[in-house]
């Protein structure tokens, strides 16, 4: 797919998608939220796609929204900011969370304001260990958004929480891990192979499993512990028909590796 934006990479059973806007630390713009949506949406349906690795060129993962396209000039309107939310980065945030295959992220550099929370929606963040989180948005009077005021109590519990969206000091990598807010802080150098390794090794896996664990664990956040028991039975009556349970069991038995398919 051509991106003026985005580089799009296929590797083995995985797709890379770079953000690549370097000289602005890759922040998003309108075409950018356009053409990572059309992305996203189009690894979540193509089954040849297992998993997605998601990062940035140049020495910046992600700095938010483009600044550039918010000056208001004396006398115009203000942007309506709820709408480019709904229309522009909510779907972006749906679509990383909900995509029904795992999704690595590497921060390569600074992810701040919704960089920091576009990040934090993949399944496994790795970041290189001169990388930092930004919660940008109280310093320009804005709440965080993306996720932020979701995702980040979970994470790392609503004091520290509070604290990062208040303060927007930047949280250093080594400090995420500590914290539980990413899976792991990684050395600059091997951040590249650490993070494609494992998209490699996911895009391996049960596919359709793995997308089922994402659900019940999103889903599960609001759930009772008897609607999630039922979820769970739900789900794992659909994995139970699966090929690649089959393939599982087999393997076991037969005391060798699986060959999943991801069906
Ligand atoms: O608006 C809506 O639709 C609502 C949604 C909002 C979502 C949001 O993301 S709001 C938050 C927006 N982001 C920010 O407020 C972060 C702004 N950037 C920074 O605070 C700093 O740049 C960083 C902490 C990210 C990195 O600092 P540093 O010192 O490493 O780099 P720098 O020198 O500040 O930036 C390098 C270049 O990138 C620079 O350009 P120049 O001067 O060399 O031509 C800088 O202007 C540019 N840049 C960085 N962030 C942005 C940006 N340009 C446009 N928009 C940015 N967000």
């Amino acid at each position: 797919m051509d991106c003026e934006t985005l580089v799009v990479e296929e590797r083995d059973g995985w797709r890379r998608v770079a953000l690549n806007r370097p000289e602005k630390l890759n922040s998003v713009n309108a075409l950018m939220r356009e053409e990572l949506r059309s992305v996203l949406a189009q690894a979540w349906d193509d089954s040849a796609v297992r998993a997605l690795l998601l990062t940035g060129e140049g020495r910046g993962f992600c700095a938010g929204q483009d600044l550039g396209e918010r000056g208001i000039a004396p006398g115009e309107s203000p942007p309506d900011l709820g709408a480019s939310l709904r229309e522009g980065y909510n779907p972006l945030v749906c679509l990383l969370a909900g995509m029904p295959k795992p999704v690595v992220c590497a921060v390569n550099g600074v992810a701040a304001g919704a960089g920091a929370n576009l990040a934090l929606a993949c399944d496994f963040v790795l970041a290189a260990r001169s990388a930092k989180f930004v919660q940008a948005f109280a310093k320009i009077g804005l709440i965080p958004d993306s996720g932020g005021t979701w995702i980040l109590p979970r994470l790392i519990g609503p004091a520290r929480a509070r604290a990062a969206a208040m303060l927007g000091d930047p949280v250093d990598a080594q400090t995420a891990e500590r914290w539980g807010m990413i899976h792991a802080c990684v050395e600059d150098e091997d951040l590249a192979a650490r993070s494609e390794d494992l998209a490699t090794r996911l895009a391996k896996a049960p596919t359709a499993a793995l997308g089922r664990i994402k659900q019940a664990m999103l889903e599960g956040e609001t759930a009772s512990l008897n609607d999630q028991l039922e979820r769970e039975a739900d789900l794992q009556r659909r994995c139970g028909k699966s090929a690649d349970y089959r393939e599982g069991v087999a393997a076991f038995l037969e005391k060798r590796r699986p060959k999943f398919r991801g069906e």
